[in-house]
């Protein structure tokens, strides 16, 4: 069968989920809009945001004059840190079923600058940023009641990010979410099966095949994942097996400012304008056990599909079957890296 030409499903094996495909809808290889927005000039400093130094947040704590990276406490968190550990399976036939969720939400401030965005910030700007995560990891997943620290980003407002000053935020949780735990028993079973690591051997693979590989330095590469949903959606992995980011050596954070720099760059001339997406890391969850199966890895979910304007949307089919996409994944790879060859 010619999976390039005809209607086929990809199974994910992070997640255990199928997405169909269906290529004989794309005519032409690239059919993006060659539209250019004009470019959203923003000063460096803005006397509205509640991000940039000095300003008063909602809730009326004021923003230090930081200069580096920030990060406080979310004044709207989502998690209560002082919630009981709790459950309830009220009737008990496993139908009305709740848990208590204590937890912490921050956000980082990347930068003093309200300007800039990954893809404009220096690599060793970018590295203070993994190095402030880092910091971050360690000192919430050290917590007794925190298994899972989520660190995110949402660009763009059609992802519903509040500021457009560089920031993300960090979701440190009582129990493991739903994705981390199933690509968790998908790596304890792909280990326990197979004895090796499932990112580690996937990687391997897209090495040797190349064809949806975006770009990679020596510490990472970039992929558009074989099973890969959202048009150009990409999975970025450590090349070594490791967990988390306290186990990156020095080369490894600069290689990750790299990456992470030239896949937002990437990005933002498929369309001409900063590219929306959400992003966030997968890291070792930290519930006491030492997890060797688990490989550092990023997820990028970028919603647009034809223009700067046109997002997929996750309607029909995708609500009551499962995922769908037209654009295969070997193609959105090889618009995403024509498009890495062109920067500087
Ligand atoms: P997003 O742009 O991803 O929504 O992140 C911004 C977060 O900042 C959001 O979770 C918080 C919101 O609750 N926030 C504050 O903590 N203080 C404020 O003054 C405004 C927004
Ligand atoms: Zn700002």
């Amino acid at each position: 069968m010619e999976f390039s030409q005809k209607s086929h499903r990809r199974f994910n094996p992070l997640t255990n989920e199928w997405v169909l495909v269906s290529p004989h809808r794309t005519k032409r290889p690239w059919q993006g809009a060659i539209e250019t927005l004009p470019a959203i000039e923003r000063p460096q400093y803005d006397p509205t945001c509640y991000l940039c130094p000095g300003n008063e947040r909602a809730g009326g704590v004021r923003n230090p004059q930081y200069n580096g990276t920030f990060v406080f406490e979310n004044d709207f968190a989502a998690l209560q840190n002082d919630a009981p550990t709790a459950r309830v399976d009220m009737h008990e036939k496993g139908l009305l079923v709740a848990e208590a969720e204590p937890g912490i939400c921050r956000v980082m401030c990347f930068s003093p600058r309200h300007d800039l965005t990954i893809s404009s910030m220096g690599i060793a700007e970018i590295e203070d940023v993994i190095r402030a995560w880092t910091a971050q990891f360690v000192e919430l997943a050290a917590m007794p009641n925190i298994q899972h620290v989520q660190i995110f980003e949402n660009r763009g407002e059609m992802m519903g990010a509040s500021n457009p000053h560089p920031h993300c935020q960090i979701w440190a949780t009582h129990s493991v979410p739903q994705l981390p735990s199933r690509e968790l028993v998908s790596q304890q079973k792909y280990a326990a099966a197979r004895g090796g690591c499932l990112l580690c051997d996937y990687a391997g693979i897209e090495e040797s095949e190349q064809s949806r590989i975006v770009c990679g330095n020596d510490g990472f590469v970039t992929v558009v994942p074989f099973w890969a949903v959202w048009p150009f959606e990409v999975l970025l992995c450590s090349r070594r097996h490791l967990g988390s980011m306290p186990e990156l050596n020095g080369a490894e954070v600069a290689q990750l400012a790299e990456a992470l720099k030239q896949i937002v760059s990437i990005y933002d001339r498929v369309f001409g304008v900063p590219f929306p997406y959400s992003m966030g890391f997968h890291q070792t969850p930290s519930d006491g056990s030492p997890h060797p199966e688990w490989h550092f890895h990023a997820h990028f979910y970028p919603p647009l599909l034809r223009s700067a304007t046109v997002r997929k949307f996750m309607v029909g089919f995708e609500m009551l079957g499962n995922p769908q996409r037209d654009i295969t994944p070997e193609l959105a790879a090889e618009k995403l890296r024509s498009l890495a060859s062109s920067l500087k």
